[in-house]
């Protein structure tokens, strides 16, 4: 019995030690990401903090700020993360001192002395103990203050003093004190704002001199980067602005580290976060159905406004940086980049499609304000004035999605 039993236990111990090897090791020599890399400074505590830490490694390892990394390794142990998977972290080697601006939000060092203490960073003083073309994923130890084993989290401050843009003012002054969920707006919140478009005194330059950036929910939860017609008045109603935790409750429900507050398995959505959306919205079965219904209506509503920008000879390609040329792209790039916007509100419109085409979540971050915006993105595209006719020749998808907006 007792050998049987150590025989087990080695076999167990084997198979973590390979699967260890196969997850713990980045080779310097290829850009993809093969493992996790072991900071020297923190050790195996950067990640396993103790018994707590477990279930929450199991899930950073699934999320998207790991890289999906489990998920990789279960297909294929010798396989690496790629850009495909995971863009953000492998698309450039960030640690390089040309990336410096970017190394705050696409690396484990720069957010963490970032987050630690905004006032007084400076990149120039990030120090990557890593060789080759090693990257690093957004390890646990950026979030959490492992380096006192108390495992808390930094706290980087109130957006206001975080935000890489400066205007709208008013708005992002009004941001309150997120507590943890500050930590997200960092990196969730874009890098320009539609403003900058109504400020700039030449706008004749391809997009990437007015590109918000990514998956910037705090910028549309908070109303600071949409372009915004003027002459419109758009709601200030948010229901979901108030939400005690903001990100953290509906991303991290029973702290789960997969930061996913729905799941989605071939169109049908699981809401995760049930016991936060309940306290308002009674039917649960109802809305995860509402949420499969305007996800489509979004994507189609974006898709409508990429149509009329095309008819202006401004075409949209979302895989290709700076996005919009001159003719259908094909995956081009510069030196063919459109830049002879016709006027502010046309390159507004533009801004407005690439903003929201790298937020999937819009819709349910601010439902009735984005509506709005996109109403009169398609208003003013659609016979270049504000006359209410967005929805006169809109595809019906559209036009269920947007109905009452305006
Ligand atoms: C950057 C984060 C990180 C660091 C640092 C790290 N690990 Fe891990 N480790 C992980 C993740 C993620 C897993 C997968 C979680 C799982 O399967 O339980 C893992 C799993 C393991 C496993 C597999 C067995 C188990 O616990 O499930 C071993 C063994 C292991 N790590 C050893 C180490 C050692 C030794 C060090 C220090 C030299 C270290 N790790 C440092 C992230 C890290
Ligand atoms: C250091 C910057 C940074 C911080 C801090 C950060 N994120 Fe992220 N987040 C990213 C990046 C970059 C990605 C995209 C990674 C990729 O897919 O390449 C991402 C992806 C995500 C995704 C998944 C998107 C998808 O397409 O699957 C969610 C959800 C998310 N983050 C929520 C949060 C929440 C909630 C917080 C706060 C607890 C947070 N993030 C903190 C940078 C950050
Ligand atoms: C304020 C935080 C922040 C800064 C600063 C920042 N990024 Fe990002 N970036 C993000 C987030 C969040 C994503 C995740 C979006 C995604 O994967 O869809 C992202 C995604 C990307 C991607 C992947 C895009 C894709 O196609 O999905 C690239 C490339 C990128 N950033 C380049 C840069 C460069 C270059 C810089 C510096 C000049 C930079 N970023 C600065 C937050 C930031
Ligand atoms: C993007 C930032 C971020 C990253 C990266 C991150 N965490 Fe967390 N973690 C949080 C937040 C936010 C909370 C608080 C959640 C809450 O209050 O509901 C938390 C809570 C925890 C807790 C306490 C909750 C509990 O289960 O006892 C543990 C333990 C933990 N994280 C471990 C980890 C480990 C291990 C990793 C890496 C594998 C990691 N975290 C990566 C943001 C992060
Ligand atoms: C009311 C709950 C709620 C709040 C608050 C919230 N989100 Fe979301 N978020 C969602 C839901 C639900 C989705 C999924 C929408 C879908 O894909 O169908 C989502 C989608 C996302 C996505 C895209 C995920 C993907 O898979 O593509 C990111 C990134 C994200 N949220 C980040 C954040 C950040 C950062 C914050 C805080 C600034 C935040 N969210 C606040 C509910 C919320
Ligand atoms: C504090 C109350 C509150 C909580 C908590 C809350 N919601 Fe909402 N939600 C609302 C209200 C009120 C509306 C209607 C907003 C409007 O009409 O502008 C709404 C609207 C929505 C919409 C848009 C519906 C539509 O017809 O377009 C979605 C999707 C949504 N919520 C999802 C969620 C999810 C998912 C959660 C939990 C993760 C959640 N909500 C949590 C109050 C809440
Ligand atoms: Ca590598
Ligand atoms: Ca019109």
């Amino acid at each position: 019995m007792e050998e049987i039993k150590k025989k087990a236990a080695e076999e167990a111990i084997g198979k973590a030690m390979v699967f260890a090897i196969n997850t713990h090791y980045d080779n310097p020599e290829t850009a993809e990401i093969e493992g996790v890399n072991v900071n020297p400074e923190f050790g195996c505590f950067g990640c396993h903090f103790g018994k707590e830490a477990v279930p929450r490694m199991v899930e950073w390892g699934r999320s998207a700020h790991g890289g999906h990394l489990l998920e990789v390794k279960e297909k294929d142990l010798s396989a690496a993360i790629s850009e495909d998977v995971a863009p953000a972290w492998v698309h450039y080697d960030f640690k390089q001192p040309n990336w410096q601006v970017c190394q705050k939000c696409h690396t484990s060092t720069g957010f963490r002395n970032f987050a630690s203490d905004p006032d007084n960073y400076n990149p120039a003083n990030n120090t990557f103990l890593l060789s080759g073309q090693q990257k690093e994923l957004l390890y646990c130890w950026a979030c959490h203050k492992v380096e006192d084993r108390s495992f808390g989290l930094r706290n980087p401050g109130k957006f206001e003093k975080t935000a890489e843009y400066s205007e709208p003012a008013d708005r992002i002054s009004a941001i309150p004190d997120l507590g943890e969920a500050n930590l997200c707006m960092v990196c969730h919140s874009g890098r320009i704002s539609g403003e900058a478009i109504k400020k700039a005194e030449d706008i004749k330059k391809h997009f990437g001199a007015f590109n918000s950036h990514y998956l910037a929910a705090g910028g549309i939860i908070f109303r600071t980067l949409p372009y915004e017609f003027d002459g419109r008045e758009y709601t200030d109603f948010n229901p979901h602005q108030n939400i005690d935790g903001l990100c953290i409750a509906c991303h991290m429900p029973n702290e789960d580290h997969t930061f996913e507050a729905v799941v989605e398995e071939n169109g049908k959505v699981e809401i995760k976060a049930k016991s936060v959306c309940e306290k308002c919205h009674k039917d649960l079965e109802e809305l995860a159905k509402t949420i499969e219904e305007r996800k489509k209506q979004y994507e189609e509503t974006l898709k409508y406004i990429e149509q009329l920008l095309a008819e202006k000879g401004i075409y949209y390609d979302k895989a290709a940086y700076p996005y919009f040329y001159p003719s259908p792209s094909g995956g081009r790039g510069p030196p063919n980049a459109f830049t002879d916007w016709p006027d502010k509100d046309t390159l507004g419109s533009a801004y407005n499609l690439n903003l929201f085409a790298r937020e999937p979540g819009a819709f349910v971050h601010n439902p009735s304000y984005v509506k709005q915006v996109l109403y009169d993105t398609i208003d003013y595209l659609d016979d270049g004035e504000l006359n209410n006719s967005a929805l006169e020749k809109a595809p019906e998808e559209v036009k269920k999605f947007l109905e009452g907006a305006r």
